[in-house]
């Protein structure tokens, strides 16, 4: 069975920019997938004795992936400008290109030091002026973006993209060396399957404690069926197997920083996750709505996320009103 490649793929985009910027960013993430593989053997695991913008501990792949991407788009012509998680503020590349990208370099890095799963997440939104770069630029609600994806590093490594045309998934062939088009994803309105730090359970608002706990009582609750539990703590990865076969993933606010709305980063996370999500058939929300509507009010904001199966989100963000 033949698998389209994806530079072939891509040759018949619209916007050839949009094109080249996605090609890159493929391009890079091979590299990062072979500095992985490498792992201890080539002396990049452990922390880089920084710490990002959050206030988080960088490890070294971190640096490097961060590294790596900055350079592999800043020399990329139809760039305009990029964020990164790691990042404190964004950096203008050429006033003259159309395009922003944000990129979260390598989610679940906690996973880099036990040879676990870890990913690149991307999304691509439209430049907003000829002028200077800024940071207000960027601050556009994650339904303005073109294109989203992310590479996930695991025992094969899989590119999945969307252009807002359904969700394709890619697979690294290391004989080629092209992403070869393998499956699209397709998320199943109900589940069976929930993925949620339970550790966090005291801390969760009591319309998540609630919700949970019907999923918890299986069967013989209101839910009448058993559920599993899946955690791999890369959000790349439990977002890969929502979009495989189907499921429902929450990272939700808890009050253990109630000035901290949530985990994970709307930009970086959020935003590209909920427009693959939806484009497979899911739903993406806060307990206020659909992420993707959301007008961000700063680069590293952060946003409780819900998304996956439609009758879960519709169900959990309902018990919030
Ligand atoms: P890092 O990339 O900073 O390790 O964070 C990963 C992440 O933001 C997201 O990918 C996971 O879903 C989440 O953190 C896991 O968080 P917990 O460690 O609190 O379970």
């Amino acid at each position: 069975m033949s698998h389209p490649i994806l530079n072939d793929q891509l040759q018949s985009l619209d916007d050839q920019g949009l094109a080249t910027t996605l090609a890159c960013l493929a391009d890079t993430c091979k590299t990062i997938s072979q500095q992985l593989k490498r792992g201890e053997l080539a002396g990049i695991l452990g922390a880089a004795g920084n710490e990002n913008v959050q206030g988080e501990e960088q490890k070294k792949l971190d640096v490097i992936a961060n590294d790596l991407i900055k350079s592999a788009l800043g020399a990329c012509e139809p760039v305009r400008g990029i964020a990164s998680e790691e990042e404190d503020d964004v950096v203008g590349l050429r006033e003259s290109a159309g395009l922003l990208v944000t990129f979260d370099p390598l989610d679940g890095s906690s996973n880099i030091d036990i040879n676990s799963m870890v990913g690149t997440i991307f999304s691509i939104l439209p430049g907003q002026s000829t002028g200077p770069v800024t940071e207000a630029e960027f601050l556009q609600p994650g339904r303005n973006q073109v294109a989203a994806g992310y590479v996930l590093y695991g025992p094969s490594t899989m590119l999945a993209l969307t252009t807002g045309n359904g969700v394709d998934m890619y697979t690294l062939d290391p004989v080629s060396g092209d992403f070869l088009l393998t499956r699209e994803a397709n998320i199943p309105e109900a589940t069976k399957e929930f993925a949620i730090n339970m550790s966090n359970q005291r801390f969760w608002a009591p319309a998540v404690q609630t919700y949970i706990a019907e999923l918890l009582q299986g069967a013989e609750g209101p839910r009448g069926k058993n559920y599993n539990m899946r955690w791999v703590a890369a959000m790349v990865a439990d977002v890969h197997r929502v979009l495989c076969r189907g499921g429902v993933f929450m990272y939700p606010w808890d009050q253990r920083d109630p000035n901290k709305p949530g985990k994970l980063r709307l930009m970086y996370e959020a935003n590209p996750m909920g427009f693959l999500v939806e484009q497979a058939g899911g739903q993406c929300c806060t307990p206020e709505g659909p992420i993707l509507d959301l007008q961000p009010e700063k680069i590293h904001q952060r946003v409780p996320v819900i998304l996956g199966a439609a009758e879960e989100v519709s169900r959990c963000v309902g018990m919030h009103s």
